[in-house]
């Protein structure tokens, strides 16, 4: 007969937090999100990969790309890049990231000296741009012969057919940088010359970015911002147990700081092999997550087969149907305790600790709370991020409302079958997952900012400034479903609904 289990599983959504003592230095400003993504010697050393705040976004098509990861770690978290996509175009996204340089910005208004006003007025209409780059070849990337900005010239007391040559700054009277400048040398010079913008030029005099005096503001309102040490954006991506003596290379190679076994189901044998394999050629220079699991053996197992961290969950994710089509999963957040446990026992046992990553299930933004008080070092969510303006799917407007496409890396559409496989053959069997809508929210930016300062004021109302306060502090109580309703409002007409409504 199998083993059952004496108690049901539940979910983040039956549990409250209880607050607890907090005194005058408890302020959500003092809160630092600082959590770990990668095994260390707790106590001897340092983590050597953490992040600034603990969300990461899913590695799912309609979630991670390059511009998601840029976004999210401008605010100081990980995208893991969808790897069902051919290792090119992956390796090209992880690429992406890698070669972004904030503050430093490709001109997309260029022109060449025997151009005349009437284009440049033409430019600026399209563009929307004041400042252009004078080249040769009049491309980005030609060599930087001036700069036109609108001080230049006056259209009412100028002939249109005035050749740019005349009447450009020619590139002896500029100010320019070089390769080497970093965006803070760039923002000084910028000051101390009084300029608007800066060309940065190679030693052929090849333009390559300019870097302008209004970004530097953005720049600075990313004090979060999640950097290596060349200070290039960190991202992540996503691997799969069949192809990575081929993907694993083209992902270090494009630079991706951590990886991650992206698995409905992960404690297989298959991913031993493949963290075996990865340990094996790269030592512990390559950081790999792996998952997902929901139990005790799972985790340990996973542990010491190598796993940088452990990705928990079945089931759970909004656009997930594997409970359904399977009978496999468990409640998110019983997992995720059982796994935690495990994770503090095996830390007790060998001193090295394994951060674990909760992934899907948020659907409130106290989920989050609750996640990383029951344990979790990060949180990864899908449905979350898909609702931005960063995510790689379409905005839609359906019957007046803006929405944007989400489907599961197990649905017909992603076509995913590596994540799911089990050794069968290259196809998916049956879905599961399902391709959907979601309410558009608008910016990143705007909505983590909203989603951590909740998370930063229940984590006050706990007395906790920091994620391992909040997970020592932090007691949590189970809720039956009448206080369930209780929390909601209740017994009440909402004035917008009109008292119709109230029978
Ligand atoms: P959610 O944040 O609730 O939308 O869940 C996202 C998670 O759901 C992913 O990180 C992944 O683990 C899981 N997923 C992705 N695709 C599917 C599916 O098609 N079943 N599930």
């Amino acid at each position: 007969m199998a083993f059952i289990y004496d108690e049901p599983s539940h979910t983040f959504g039956e549990y409250l937090i209880i607050p607890g003592y907090s005194s005058c230095e408890c302020v959500p400003s003092a809160v630092n999100l600082k959590t770990s993504v990668v095994k260390y010697r707790k106590g001897e050393e340092e983590c050597p990969l953490t992040m600034n705040i603990p969300l990461v976004s899913a590695i799912m098509q309609s979630v991670s790309n390059d511009t998601m990861a840029i976004a999210l770690a401008k605010e100081g978290g990980i995208s893991f890049i969808y790897g069902s996509q051919s290792i090119e175009s992956e390796a090209r996204m992880v690429s992406n990231v890698k070669s972004y340089k904030a503050g430093f910005v490709v001109s997309d208004s260029n022109i060449r000296p025997d151009a005349t006003l009437a284009d440049i007025l033409a430019l600026k209409e399209k563009t929307g741009h004041s400042t252009v780059a004078v080249t040769e070849d009049g491309t980005a990337a030609g060599k930087l012969v001036g700069i036109v900005a609108s001080r230049d010239y006056r259209v009412s007391r100028m002939s249109p057919d005035e050749k740019v040559s005349s009447f450009m700054t020619p590139i002896d009277k500029l100010v320019t940088g070089d390769e080497n400048t970093t965006l803070k040398e760039a923002n000084d010079i910028i000051w101390d010359n009084k300029l608007n913008s800066l060309p940065i030029v190679d030693k052929n005099g090849t333009l390559k970015y300019f870097v302008f005096r209004k970004d530097y503001s953005d720049h600075k309102a990313n004090p979060l911002e999640l950097l290596d040490s060349h200070k290039r954006y960190i991202v992540g991506a996503g691997i799969n147990t069949r192809d990575y003596e081929e993907r694993v290379p083209a992902l270090v190679g494009a630079g991706a700081d951590v990886l991650c076994i992206d698995s409905s189901e992960g404690f297989s044998e298959w991913q031993k092999k493949t963290l075996e394999w990865v340990r094996g050629k790269y030592g512990d220079s390559v950081k790999v997550g792996a998952g997902n699991v929901v139990d005790r053996e799972g985790f340990l197992f996973l542990a010491e087969s190598g796993a940088d961290f452990v990705k928990v969950g079945i089931g759970g994710g909004s656009i997930c149907i594997t409970r359904e089509q399977k009978g496999i999963g468990r409640g998110q957040a019983t997992a995720l305790i059982e796994v935690c446990k495990a994770r503090d026992e095996y830390f007790e046992r060998t001193g090295v600790y394994v951060p674990v990553c909760s992934d899907g299930g948020i659907v409130h933004d106290y989920h989050v709370t609750l996640a990383l008080a029951m344990g979790a070092d990060f949180i990864m969510l899908g449905r979350y991020f898909s609702r931005f303006d960063e995510s790689p799917t379409n905005k839609l407007n359906i019957n007046g409302s803006y929405v944007k496409e989400y489907w599961g890396e197990g649905s017909n559409r992603a076509r995913n079958w590596q994540r799911y496989d089990l050794g069968g053959g290259a196809k998916l069997s049956f879905e599961e997952g399902v391709d959907s809508y979601v309410p558009y929210a608008g910016s990143l930016k705007d909505n983590v900012a909203q989603t951590l300062a909740k998370v930063r004021h229940t984590m006050c109302n706990c007395g906790a400034l920091s994620i391992p306060e909040l997970q020592q502090k932090a007691k949590l109580t189970l809720v039956s479903s009448t206080s369930i309703v209780e929390g909601g409002y209740h017994d009440v007409v909402l004035k917008d609904k009109g008292l119709s409504s109230a029978e």
